[in-house]
C-alpha cells in the first residue's frame, strides 16, 4: 500500500486512503475480512415506511409478521449485489419511533434469523439491545450483536461474551433515547465526546469479556444529533481511528441526507452514496444499507482508488 502512494506524482491527495488499518472481525465461528469495506445489507422486520419493512409484510394478523418468501427474495437480492452482512432488526430506532415488547421482537426477528441461517452462507446480524432476543438469536445463528445502545440493557454484556465461539458486536454511540432524542441534546464536542462513550464501551466489553477482534464501533448517525453534529462526524471520522477498531457507519436514506438535499427519504440515494464515499474515503469498514448494489458500487470506486 504505502510503496504504490509512494509511486504516485502528488502524495497524499487523499490522505486517508494511506491510514486505513485493516482488521479481521471475528464473528461466532465465522471471519469477516476488512482490508477492503464491506456492505451490510438491512432487513428490517418493521411496519416502518422508512425502511421498506411494510413490503415484507404478510397480509394478516394485527401484530407484524414478515412473509418467509418475501424476506428471502429480499435476503436473495442483497446477498447477490454483494451483501457480505445481513443486518436483521425488529424494532424500529429511527426519530420517534416507540420501544417493542419483547415477545413481539422475538416472533418478528427469529424466525427470520432461523430461515436465513438456512439458506445463506454469510454473516447474520441482529439488530437489539434486548439479551432474550440476543441470545435466541445467536442460538439461530446470528454472528453480529448490532446494538444502537452499545450494550447497556442489564444483561447484555454478558450474553455477548457466553459461550466458546461468542459473537461480534458493533457498540454505537446515541445520545437519548429513539422515541425523543431528535428532541433535545446537546454536546460540547461531539467528535470528543463519541469517542469518549465508544472507548469506555469498547473497555466495558472487554472487561466482561468480550475479545478486541470482536468489537466494531459506530458513530451512531442520527441518534440523538443535529444535521451540524452528523456532518461534523463525518468530517472527522479518521478520529474514531484512534480506538483502532473497525468502523460501521449507517447513513442510508436518514434525515442528515434529506437536510442537505432537501430530498424525502425515497429520493435519497445520490446523496447517500455520496456520503458514504466520504465515509470510505475517511477509514469505513462497514456501511449499513438499504441501497446494496449503489452502495457496493461505491465501495469498488472506493477501493479502486485506494490500490491505484
Ligand atoms: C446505525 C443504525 C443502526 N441506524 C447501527 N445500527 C438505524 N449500527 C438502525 C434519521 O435521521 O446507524 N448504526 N440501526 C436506523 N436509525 C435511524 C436513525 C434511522 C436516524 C433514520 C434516522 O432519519
Amino acid at each position: 500500500m504505502a510503496g504504490r502512494l509512494e509511486s504516485t506524482s502528488a502524495p497524499l491527495l487523499l490522505p486517508h486512503l494511506s491510514l486505513r488499518k485493516t482488521y479481521t472481525l471475528q464473528a461466532g465461528e465465522r471471519q469477516l475480512d476488512l482490508s477492503s469495506p464491506v456492505c451490510m445489507g438491512i432487513l428490517n422486520i418493521t411496519p416502518d415506511s422508512f425502511s421498506d419493512g411494510a413490503e415484507l409484510a404478510s397480509a394478516d394478523g394485527t401484530s407484524f409478521r414478515s412473509d418467509p418468501e418475501k424476506v428471502r427474495q429480499r435476503a436473495q437480492v442483497m446477498v447477490a449485489a454483494g451483501a457480505q452482512i445481513l443486518d436483521v432488526g425488529g424494532e424500529s430506532t429511527r426519530p420517534g419511533a416507540a420501544a417493542v415488547a419483547l415477545d413481539e421482537e422475538l416472533a418478528r426477528t427469529i424466525p427470520v434469523i432461523e430461515l436465513l441461517r438456512a439458506e445463506f452462507d454469510i454473516l447474520l446480524s441482529i439488530d437489539t439491545s434486548s439479551p432474550e432476543v440476543m441470545r435466541a438469536a445467536i442460538a439461530a445463528g446470528a454472528d453480529l450483536v448490532n446494538d444502537i445502545r452499545a450494550l447497556s440493557n442489564e444483561g447484555a454484556l454478558a450474553v455477548a461474551a457466553e459461550g466458546i465461539n461468542p459473537p461480534a458486536v458493533c457498540l454505537m454511540h446515541m445520545q437519548g433515547q429513539p422515541r425523543t432524542m431528535q428532541q433535545t441534546y446537546s454536546y460540547d464536542d461531539v467528535v470528543g465526546e463519541v469517542v469518549a462513550f465508544l472507548r469506555r464501551r469498547v473497555a466495558d466489553c472487554e472487561a466482561a469479556g468480550i475479545e478486541r477482534n470482536r468489537i466494531m464501533i459506530d458513530p451512531g448517525f442520527g441518534f440523538g444529533k443535529s444535521a451540524a453534529h452528523n456532518y461534523a462526524l463525518l468530517k472527522h471520522l479518521p478520529g474514531l481511528q484512534q480506538l483502532d477498531l473497525p468502523i460501521l457507519v449507517g447513513i442510508s436514506r436518514k434525515s442528515m441526507i434529506g437536510a442537505v438535499t432537501g430530498r424525502p427519504v425515497d429520493q435519497r440515494l445520490a446523496g447517500s452514496i455520496a456520503a458514504t464515499a466520504l465515509a470510505l474515503q475517511a477509514g469505513a469498514h462497514v456501511v449499513r444499507t438499504h441501497d446494496v448494489e449503489a452502495t457496493v458500487d461505491a465501495i469498488r470506486i472506493y477501493q479502486a482508488c485506494a490500490e491505484a
